[in-house]
């Protein structure tokens, strides 16, 4: 598949791309701390994708502009800072549309990343498995087949035919065709895999099942880490873990339970991700409670807290029980647990994974959750059974 077709950074380019300008816009001045924190995320993100944010810059703008989405005097500001800088790259904290995209290339004369792509780019990066890999080609091309008409529109002007085809339209026919097949084909592919994971979750139907979420870098699988006394992958960057990976935790006298750690979630997290990872959230579905693990020390935890909720909602695993984990309390540093956070969330516990505070009380909740459930042998009878509920 030609790679230059999305226009999304290949493996060769990111090598040669180093300094980016990375833009956020404001329309809503009553938001304007949650879109100065969306920017600084942006930069975590575009290093994550191996790039280096020289210049960050939020525009005020009350209303998106139709052919240069943050207008074309801003544009033009932006073009000198490239000029000036040396920089090679421009990444936007939104989503222009596909003939805004072009526009904006035209006159900046840089690469133009949007938000999406620069997620993508990331997910590419970090797939291991063959599993993850077609999920994230799967996302890249539900992105990239709406805006195919504008890569080509070029060739049109070059030799365009009145009443014939000209060769650009041409061109996204075959592109489109071969796109098509392209995802009729991995869609085949997750189907076997869903099949396959089916299976396994059909083995584990008797067991107690429990799944991380949780914003990514909250420490999902540190804390399974620590719980299991495994050493799953972690890093200090965003979406470290992609893939799905279960490991069995004791929780007391006779009570185990199946933990899942899964990918991490986002605010505004791209929907052909979401759509096309969809088999590996299914794990999540199919947990008896889920931890949401929150990152106490982060200045927007509340935010991060609703943006994962939103994504459950999506994926219709909202209606599970959650329980929620403060995590990375040796951050705060003698400073006081945030109150108010804590508070909304009633039931709740704060722990570190990283020095194993308070990890006793989550198992020992965890613990009274599983005896209170009722339980179902393998003849599908249910043999214990309490009025209990967490
Ligand atoms: N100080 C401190 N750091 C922690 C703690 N838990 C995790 N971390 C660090 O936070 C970073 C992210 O941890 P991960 O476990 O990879 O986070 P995750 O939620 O699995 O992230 P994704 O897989 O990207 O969704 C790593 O650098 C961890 O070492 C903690 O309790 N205290
Ligand atoms: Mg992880």
């Amino acid at each position: 598949m030609n790679r230059v077709l999305f226009t999304i950074l290949s493996r060769e380019e990111e090598s040669l791309i180093t300094s980016a300008v990375l833009i956020g816009l404001n329309t809503d001045k009553r938001k304007y701390d949650g879109d100065e924190i969306s920017l600084e995320e942006l930069s975590l993100l575009a290093k994550t994708a191996g790039l280096n944010p020289k210049v960050k810059l939020l525009h005020r703008r009350g209303r998106i502009d139709p052919a240069y989405y943050i207008g074309s005097g801003k544009a033009g500001e932006i073009r000198t800072i490239v000029a000036q800088n040396g920089i090679e790259a421009v990444v936007f904290d939104f989503e222009p549309s596909p003939v805004q995209m072009r526009n904006l290339e035209r006159l900046i004369k840089c690469r133009i990343i949007s938000r999406t792509e620069l997620i993508l780019v990331i997910f590419e990066k970090r797939a291991r498995t063959k599993d993850a890999q077609l999920q994230v080609e799967l996302a890249t091309l539900l992105y990239s087949l709406p805006r195919l008409r504008h890569m080509w529109t070029h060739l049109n002007r070059i030799a365009g035919h009145i009443g014939s085809k000209g060769p650009g339209e041409k061109q996204l026919e075959t592109d489109k065709r071969k796109i098509s097949k392209r995802i009729s084909k991995i869609k085949k592919d997750l189907g076997s895999i869903k099949k396959h994971r089916e299976v396994i979750r059909k083995n584990r139907q008797y067991k107690n099942k429990v799944a991380l979420v949780g914003y990514t870098n909250a420490g999902k699988s540190s804390l399974l880490n620590t719980l299991s006394h495994s050493s799953l992958f972690t890093e200090n960057r965003l979406f470290a873990t992609l893939d799905p990976a279960t490991r069995e935790v004791w929780l007391g006298e006779g009570v185990k339970a199946l933990f899942t750690d899964t990918v991490g979630f986002l605010r505004r997290l791209p929907h052909t991700l979401i759509a096309s990872f969809r088999a590996t959230l299914e794990e999540i579905k199919d947990a008896d409670i889920l931890l949401h693990v929150v990152d106490i020390s982060s200045p927007d935890a509340a935010e991060r807290i609703e943006a994962v909720n939103e994504v459950l909602v999506e994926i219709k695993a909202s209606e599970l029980p959650v329980y929620y984990v403060f995590n990375k309390v040796d951050l705060l540093d003698g400073r006081n647990v945030k109150a108010s956070i804590l508070s909304s969330y009633r039931k709740h516990c704060v722990v570190s994974a990283k020095t194993g505070e308070g990890t006793r009380d989550l198992k020992d909740y965890l613990f009274r959750f599983f005896n209170c459930l009722p339980r179902v042998n393998e003849t599908g009878e249910v043999y214990d059974y309490s009025t209990y509920r967490c």
